[in-house]
């Protein structure tokens, strides 16, 4: 009977904990979806972004809305900190990644990120815009 009792606990028991572990990291991501995000407005034209650098905390869940004014423009921006190794861990979570957002004239795109790692991140715009197409940069600055 000891022993029945001994292996149906050994049975039982992994399971449940990994049933626990589920359970806690599901609703650690519902946690991360009810949580509301930082909504942060730049704008685009010849050659600049608004805005920049835009400073945000780590560990907020940021809604970046781009709207360019003047033409089209893009944006493109590396989810490893400036500082890191290309290779290196992302420390910018993006609900939907990119390689180039394509901005048109006039309409508002929505770029939504966790901010998960400190440092700073260089984006620029992708879309051939001019002259100073080369040198239109911002700066995302993810603060500890
Ligand atoms: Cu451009």
């Amino acid at each position: 009977m000891k022993k029945i009792a001994k292996r149906f606990l050994l049975s039982i028991v992994p399971k449940s904990l990994l049933g626990l572990a589920i359970f806690l990291s599901l609703s650690g991501a519902v946690r991360a979806q009810v949580q509301s995000a930082q909504v942060i407005e730049v704008t685009a034209k010849k050659y600049e972004y608004s805005n920049s650098p835009v400073h945000v905390k780590i560990g907020t869940k940021v809604q970046l809305k781009v709207t360019a004014t003047d033409h089209d423009h893009g944006f493109k921006i590396s989810a490893v900190p400036d500082a890191a190794p290309a290779n290196g861990a992302n420390g910018l979570i993006f609900i939907s990644a990119h390689d180039c957002w394509q901005l048109k004239k006039g309409e508002t795109t929505t770029i939504e990120f966790l901010a998960q790692t400190p440092g700073t991140y260089t984006f620029k715009c992708c879309h051939t815009c001019g002259l100073g197409h080369k040198g239109m940069k911002g700066q995302i600055i993810v603060e500890p």
